[in-house]
């Protein structure tokens, strides 16, 4: 068998075998089975790559200025950045959650957190790109997010700390029975996919740390794990870690947003950013949204309860079949799986063991399933198959613990390299899942690749899980730090994947659509260069008449019409980054020259073999001089 010479100093194991290296060989040409939206953690971004190949096809930029593509830096993408911080160009990306109609996934769209300054964003299955964004007021780490409801109805996004609601100067030690937990949902519009805050519930100030939704029987339940029950506001590695067990929070949204619908809830003063990308325009507003409507729970009976779970859990995940919840207490060893028909049970037999803030608890052996005896430590995160097995991490002891619903019996394990934290398997947090594969994400990397310094990307995994028993079959790196991913078939979304955009129905307002209709315009200190771009030439492609002190905005319109043909635009000295623009396609740079000279500007995507030629110049003269404006291309 043969073994190249980057395999040499690893133990063998199965993934090594030939069989292994068929599992994942894509051969050139040929295309994967699954799209894998894995999340890029503080790179703000979401990376797609193939499964099972782990080939890595495109960076999504969604909450970090990026100069591959301009976005962020462009005139038209600076709104999708912008909140009631200001001009926020960073987040921490955690959660990827695909789009549901009936429970299966419906590739439409992709939502994902901003954790830092509390945003959703919703990108485009079609276009790949970031089509909106909408900030989170009251919240803060938006952890417990950005989870969907099974027909898309609400997006839903929970606070991992708890602040004081409104926003105010108080003393941080009187944080206990003061501070608030906000929960928002968010609905989607069925048809566009627009986000608009229905309600905040303002719970008590725990960590609402994960959450999954309900579905099947469950559906118009949501769960979200606690920790720090203890309410504790300093060294919470000691002081939150007290209880023997934290809660489960169980939300009925459906009964919520009927008592919302019938004129419920507390109008409270706001401001939040609504971001919202315009794919004709090709630009995307900034709207300050001054209001949200929040929710009492005491003042909602029979919406929300709290499930006892050991011990400051992490996860939430639901089963496809909607009974099952698991809870994964991460200083315990055993997994919790509460089950739904016994809470409400329960519920109905109002059999409560006290409360807190006037939420009722559950008792704990009346809501639980069962447990699983993992024999692992630091259990996180888990998903489903779709064949009645389930999956869980174990950050501690680095592993994958394949285990059975129902009967709670532990069928496999795998080490993982190294400290697992979340898994994906494609369709695994939907009714139904792709159980061909798993994708183990990790925290620490250190000797499976060539080192690269003291960073090391993070590593993924991915297993084969189609038989009894795991078997790992590679390893690749991934970008920033992935926590959860969503995966599925690629036959959900290739075949509708925009292709390009048609110039006929480009109605920027600078766009410039017609061979002759480029020109520059000076408007006092302002100049708008309305610029196209075809193989392979800009028109124009000489500027006069600019002076020191202008600011030049140069909207550039791509007239290609063929897919996979994008022009870049830069200038020396640009204040922004570059532009790619796509095929049928306008964008904005501005430069605000500085120096008296004549400076180039070029193509930075090589798009033919003249693509070298594809330049040009500006003339800048002094501020006060009467250089006459004029542009030209071929004189
Ligand atoms: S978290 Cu990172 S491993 Cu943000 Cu979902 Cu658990
Ligand atoms: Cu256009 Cu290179």
């Amino acid at each position: 068998m043969l073994v190249s010479c980057g395999q040499q100093n690893q133990s063998s194991n199965g993934a090594l075998s030939s069989s292994a290296a068929e599992k994942v060989y894509v051969a050139p040409g040929e295309q994967d089975e699954f799209y894998a939206f894995l999340s890029g953690g503080y790179s703000g971004n979401l990376t797609v790559y193939g499964l099972p190949s782990g080939r890595m096809f495109k960076e999504i930029p969604v909450f970090s200025q990026f100069p591959t593509s301009g976005y962020g830096y462009s005139e038209e993408t600076v709104p999708m950045l912008n909140t009631s911080h200001g001009f926020v160009p960073w987040d921490d990306l955690h959660h990827p959650d695909i789009s549901q109609t009936n429970g299966e996934l419906d590739g439409r769209w992709i939502f994902v957190n901003g954790n830092n300054t509390p945003r959703i964003a919703r990108v485009d299955l079609s276009t790949f790109e970031t089509a909106e964004i909408i900030e989170v007021p009251n919240s803060a780490g938006n952890h417990s997010s950005s989870f969907i409801t099974e027909n898309t109805e609400y997006v839903v996004a929970g606070t991992r700390f708890a602040v004081p609601v409104p926003q105010r100067d108080m003393s941080i030690s009187e944080y206990k029975g003061n501070f608030k937990g906000a929960l928002t949902f968010i609905s989607v519009d069925p048809e566009h996919g627009h986000m608009a805050i229905k309600f905040q519930l303002l719970m008590p100030g725990f960590n609402y740390d994960l959450s999954h939704p309900g579905r099947g029987k469950s559906h118009g339940w949501f769960f979200f794990t606690t920790y720090n029950t203890e309410e504790a506001n300093t060294l919470l590695e000691v002081n939150a870690s007290q209880n023997d067990k934290d809660f489960i929070a169980a939300i009925n949204w459906k009964k919520i947003e009927e008592y919302v619908n019938n004129g419920g809830g507390t109008k409270m003063p706001a401001n939040y950013a609504h971001n919202v990308y315009d794919e004709h325009s090709h630009t995307g507003t900034s709207t300050m949204r001054k209001e949200v409507l929040t929710v009492d729970p005491t003042k909602v009976p029979g919406a929300v309860y709290f499930l006892p779970t050991p011990k400051s859990p992490h996860g939430c995940d639901v089963d496809p079949s909607g009974e099952y919840i698991i809870g994964n207490g991460k200083l315990s060893a055993d997994l919790t799986v509460h089950s739904f028909d016994k809470m409400i049970a329960a519920i109905e037999g109002e059999k409560f063991d006290g409360e807190a803030y006037g939420i009722p608890i559950l008792k704990f052996e009346d809501v639980l399933a069962g447990q699983v005896k993992s024999g692992g430590l630091g259990p996180l995160h888990t998903e489903f198959d779709g064949k009645g097995n389930a999956y869980t991490t174990f950050f501690i002891s680095s592993e994958v613990v394949k285990w059975k619903l129902g009967t709670w019996e532990v069928i496999d394990r795998k080490p993982t390299y190294y400290s697992v934290g979340h898994l994906m398997i494609p369709g695994g947090n939907s009714r139904k899942p792709f159980g061909q594969y798993v994708v183990a994400m990790n925290k620490i990397t250190k000797d499976r690749y060539l080192p690269t310094g003291p960073e090391m990307e993070h590593s993924a995994q991915i297993y084969d899980i189609s038989g009894d028993k795991m078997e790992l079959i590679y390893d690749f790196p991934t970008h920033g730090e992935p926590h959860y991913a969503a995966g599925c078939p690629a036959e959900l979304l290739a075949p509708k994947s925009q292709k390009i955009y048609r110039l006929d129905e480009n109605q920027h307002p600078y766009a410039v659509t017609t061979a002759d209709g480029s020109k520059v315009v000076r408007d006092g200190k302002e100049v708008h260069v309305y610029m196209s771009t075809i193989r392979s030439h800009f028109t124009p492609d000489n500027i006069e008449g600019i002076k020191v002190g202008d600011k030049v905005y140069f909207h550039i319109t791509n007239h290609e019409q063929d897919f996979d043909v994008p022009h870049g635009f830069s200038i020396l000295g640009q204040n922004s980054s570059e532009l790619l623009v796509m095929p049928g396609q306008t964008k904005t740079s501005v430069w605000e020259p500085k120096q008296v000279g004549v400076w180039p500007f070029y193509c930075t995507d090589f798009c033919s073999a003249l693509h070298q030629e594809m330049q040009g110049y500006v003339r800048v003269s002094p501020a006060n001089s009467n250089t006459e404006l004029k542009w030209s291309l071929g004189e």
